[in-house]
């Protein structure tokens, strides 16, 4: 996989277009993803889970986070994963539902940029077993020099 910035990552599979906005449901063939992608000046995000199966979903995460090239590097060449993803089940308490884990991670001029991605049966996405699912993703860069920052993504909706 090539290591573009998250939007053009999503432009380049006719995914983003409108994806700045909100949620969007794409149907790609017989697989059908769902994708919210939000940014501000600081950071662009983007959650998507595809369903590949009866029972299985691929579930990724995208990230930018605007900074120096040199920042970048630094937090990369920390001891230990410099970012994690979780998927986080939207409650009245919100639960870490799984680790996402990191496909890669690297530094560009408009920062730095991360990819994580896990594939999962249906019941790893059915955090409330009484009703919908509400699913959004959690990711925490963790800058060793300074402290750790998390960035939400908007929420997807069951069926997914
Ligand atoms: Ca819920
Ligand atoms: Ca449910």
């Amino acid at each position: 996989m090539d290591k573009q910035g998250v939007l053009q990552r999503f432009t380049r599979f006719g995914v983003m277009g409108l994806a700045a906005l909100g949620i969007m449901t794409v149907t790609a063939g017989a697989a059908q993803a769902k994708t919210t992608c939000s940014n501000n000046d600081r950071h662009v995000i983007c959650f998507t889970i595809n369903k590949v199966g009866s029972d299985l979903y691929d579930v990724s995460v995208g990230i930018d986070v605007r900074m120096s090239r040199a920042d970048a590097d630094a937090i990369i060449a920390q001891a230990g994963d410099p970012v994690d993803a979780w998927a986080m089940g939207a409650d009245w308490f919100d639960n870490a539902e799984f680790r996402v884990p990191l496909a890669w991670v690297n530094s560009n001029d408009n920062g730095l940029s991360a990819q994580f991605s896990i594939r999962v049966p249906y019941n790893a996405l059915d955090e409330d077993p009484d009703g919908g699912d509400e699913l959004y993703a959690r990711v925490r860069l963790f800058d060793q020099r300074t402290s750790t920052k998390t960035f939400k993504s908007r929420e997807l909706h069951s069926p997914f």
